[in-house]
């Protein structure tokens, strides 16, 4: 080969002159979509900046990648089924430091900066608060500059999108990759096998050493895709690496060549609806064999794509535990724990103990969730039809255990049966969260009170066994994505006053206390406020037709529907206040505006009835001429990462409201406060750390305790009790009993009502007055702007544990034993001949 030119960092193609940049955009629009600029589409244009921005990452991307290779250091592999990034164009500028510049290019070309952003179709690869923790985790590695590889499902239909229809929700099926996605990499070369089906038999080597085979009834092709994750300004830009699934050719050909055509495309259908589609259910298992499926594919995958890469440097694999620390984001990818170990064994001929000695070494595991409903459990059945000899590798795993247990708790069959990963209470399972404790060196749950419940309850006899294995690592969410991006007014106040070190160490907010003292600051404050309010007020008025009162509290609360997370407390609160408004005119209490944003998954009953639910009581209050703008309900469909960038910012109350013991940590309770919304929640998951850090003083508190929740369900909890005692909650509920909101017709929310006055799981009843004083309280604050906006400002000020950059920190220094490694730009020199 001939001795070329250097590609150079930056160079007539890649720099960041706006004359250069300029061009690019051209060019791109050119080279790539093939349309002169009269004739280009937005999406066009959009697709000419992100590839100039693709071109001036790809440097830093490929430095990293081969300094990670050739250094041999360890990486962490951030093993998760969903990734929920969200549009990557201005997350891109702002961590190269290069949006100013682009803003300006953009413009002197004609183009609106904005509409061009808002113009990309987000990524919709998980479900909620899981998927996006681990996008916000690749976020804080690279900006730590930590070696890692964010391993996952490229889905060709995300989440659904949400629209409302009657009040209804009506799933869309999302096609986020329609018009192209310029993020993405395909890796052909790097494709991989993986087996399915068929059966194991025994087979002696050429040493006389026993084996087994697993012969499988088909194969199935993995095509890694790769994005680059840019951290903040610095040089590091790790890979997330999505896998596709694909039909094998060779397999087809073999049905092609005996004339069964049809059963040969009958291949590629069944092979390529593997990473068809996500599972729209959080917090509630289906035990589909597609969904396991999933798993299987992508972890065996990633496991294969690992040994690869480490065999590059590695004579062998006896030091893998030593070059990667694998991450299970959940039981999804637990199946890790086996497929390792049966690629050691079976595949590279290692000895068990010896394998299983790496393997230990290997993995963490993250609880994500308390819910039983959620435990991820698969028949035996089909697990052993589909994946034979991962099952067979998994009794031995099992009974190895239980040989240990035996020796722990000796003559203790109880302790047999509750420990071992095949639950045999009945119908046989296999237990994935047994399979990753067994298999991990560390297990955590995600905030302390979550943690501690982890050792309390689910993996209580887990905890006997191994409590040195037990650990908490708080969640936390990127500043840069949830502040600099979603709310750059306010970020920028902030520098203006303590320089712009924050966006690296959260901590440094701290500055900002004393600045609560300032009443010009405060005034400020409230500006930067009020901008985003009216912003999201036109965004309502143009999405649902309803005008709000800027000035009205916004009080917010946008998740997942779950009767655990109990937005129907939200709108017995909402009644409440209807009732007492039109009762008393001239009740003194400031306007409000209820904002909910979220996904019902489309197969559980009560939580779309609560969005039916609160979209009735809306039509009923916002049409009342007596009310006017003094309250207003507001539903906004189609909640994704897009428009919480918009909310959070926006609110003036954050509502986070779970039965205590139910959300394991919650991480959009983070990003308002964050922004500068005060919250009112109960002592659950992550609110109790974010009251302690920011001053009980600072946060709305009501409800019961963990404790008092389990004494009250031990002793009987009987709801009916409530509503007979609190003559507001019983006016309220036979409102809604009457038919009042849903037109006469007493049918419709009759199972909500009935719920709640029989079951009541989640203990509604229990909390409504502690929830209703709590809020008139928020009413009473409200009204004294000058004190609200100290509290809004020590929120924003004591925030700084809660950045996803400590999160990881803590994930590097307790668990993965890793090192920041900093990449060096070279120009890429090709060698002579
Ligand atoms: O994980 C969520 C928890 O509910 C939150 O409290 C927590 O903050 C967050 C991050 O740690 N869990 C969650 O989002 N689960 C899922 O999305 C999910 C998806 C698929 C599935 C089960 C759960 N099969």
């Amino acid at each position: 080969m001939v001795s070329q030119n250097p590609i150079k960092i930056e160079d007539d193609r890649t720099g960041l002159e706006i004359q250069t940049l300029r061009r690019a955009i051209l060019d791109n629009l050119f080279y790539i979509q093939g349309k002169f600029p009269e004739i280009a589409t937005k999406n066009d244009f959009y697709l000419a900046l992100a590839y100039t921005i693709r071109d001036r990452l790809l440097q830093r991307w490929l430095n990293t990648m081969q300094t990670e290779i050739k250094n041999d250091v360890k990486k962490v592999c951030y093993l998760s089924a969903e990734f929920l990034v969200g549009p990557h164009l201005e997350n891109n500028l702002i961590n190269l430091g290069i949006a100013e510049k682009v803003k300006q290019a953009v413009t002197e070309s004609g183009l609106n900066i904005k509409e061009l952003i808002e113009a990309e179709e987000e990524p919709g690869l998980g479900n909620g608060g899981l998927g996006r923790l681990a996008a916000c985790y690749m976020d804080s590695l690279s900006s730590l500059e930590v070696p890692a590889i964010g391993y996952g499902i490229r889905y060709e239909f995300g989440i659904f999108d949400q629209e409302i229809k009657d009040g209804w929700q009506v799933e869309i099926t999302d096609k986020w990759l329609q018009y192209g996605n310029p993020w993405e990499i395909a890796r052909p070369e790097a494709s991989v096998t993986v087996n399915f089906g068929g059966y194991t038999e025994p087979y002696t080597d050429g040493h006389n050493q026993f084996h087994v085979r697993w012969v499988p009834g088909y194969v199935v092709k993995g095509i890694p895709y790769d994005t680059p994750i840019t951290g903040y300004k610095v040089n590091t830009v790790n890979t997330m690496r999505l896998w596709r699934s694909e039909a094998c050719e060779s397999f087809d050909f073999q049905r092609f060549n005996v004339g069964d055509y049809y059963g040969a495309v009958d291949d590629k259908v069944n092979s390529e609806n593997i990473t068809k589609v996500l599972y729209p259910n959080d917090e509630q298992i289906e035990g589909k064999e597609l969904r396991l499926r999933q798993q299987y594919f992508f972890v065996s995958c990633s496991l294969q794509d690992m040994i690869r890469i480490h065999l590059l440097n590695n004579p062998n694999l006896d030091n893998f535990h030593e070059q990667w620390a694998v991450q299970l984001n959940d039981t999804h990818p637990a199946v890790a724990v086996a497929e390792l170990m049966r690629l050691l064994v079976d595949i590279y001929e290692y000895e068990w103990g010896k394998a299983w000695n790496i393997v230990e070494k290997t993995f963490a595991y993250t609880n994500h969730t308390l819910l039983p409903e959620a435990l991820e459990k698969w028949p035996i059945e089909i697990f052993g039809n589909l994946l034979p000899r991962v099952l067979e590798v998994i009794y031995e795993i099992n009974r190895r255990f239980l040989d240990q247990v035996r020796i722990k708790f000796p003559n203790d069959d109880g302790k047999i049966s509750t420990l071992s990963i095949i639950d045999e209470s009945g119908e046989r399972y296999v237990r994935m969260a047994h399979l990753a404790c067994i298999g991990s060196h560390h297990i955590n749950g995600v905030a302390e009170l979550h943690s501690q419940l982890v050792k309390d309850t689910i993996l209580h006899d887990f905890y006997l066994l191994w409590p040195q294995k037990f650990t908490n690592v708080t969640n936390g969410v990127t500043p840069r994505r949830w502040m600099v991006q979603s709310n750059p007014r306010l970020s920028k106040l902030i520098t203006s006053k303590i320089g712009d070190g924050w966006i690296k160490n959260l901590q440094e907010l701290k500055q900002l206390e004393r600045y609560a003292e300032d009443q010009t600051f405060r005034q400020q404050w409230r500006e930067a406020k009020q901008f985003v309010k009216q912003d999201l007020a036109n965004y309502i008025q143009e999405k649902v037709g309803i005008t709000v009162n800027p000035e009205s509290l916004f009080d917010v609360q946008v998740k997942r529907i779950h009767e655990y997370k109990r937005q129907h407390l939200n709108v017995l609160h909402i009644i409440t206040l209807y009732k007492q408004m039109k009762s008393n005119p001239n009740l003194d209490v400031p306007p409000r505006t209820f904002i909910f944003g979220g996904k019902a998954a489309p197969g559980y009953f009560m939580a779309k009835r609560i969005i039916k639910f609160i979209t009735a009581v809306g039509d009923v209050v916002n049409n009342d001429g007596d009310i006017g703008d003094r309250l207003k309900v507001i539903f906004l469909p189609d909640y994704n990462v897009t428009f919480g960038q918009r909310v959070y910012p926006a609110a003036d109350l954050s509502e986070q409201i779970s039965t205590a013991g139910k959300e394991a940590s919650g991480t959009g309770n983070m990003k308002f406060s964050m922004n500068g919304a005060l919250t009112i929640g109960t002592l659950d998951g992550a609110n109790v750390e974010i009251r302690q850090e920011v001053g009980e003083e600072n946060f709305f508190l009501f409800g019961l305790t963990t404790p008092e929740v389990l004494t009250l369900k031990d002793q009987g909890y009987v709801p009916r009790r409530y509503y007979h005692s609190i003559p507001e909650l019983k006016g309220v509920l036979d409102l809604i009993a009457s038919g009042f909101f849903s037109h006469g017709d007493p049918e419709l929310f009759r199972s909500i009502v009935d719920n709640l006055l029989y079951d009541d799981p989640y203990l509604l009843l229990a909390d409504y007055k502690s929830y209703i004083e709590c809020q008139e309280k928020v009413s009473q604050a409200y009204k004294d702007q000058e004190n609200w906006s100290k509290m809004s400002i020590l929120n924003v000020a004591r925030m700084g544990k809660f950045s996803s950059d400590r999160s990881i920190q803590d994930y590097c220094n307790n668990i993965w034993n890793t090192q920041p490694v900093s990449i060096e730009l070279k120009d890429y020199v090709q060698k002579e001949a």
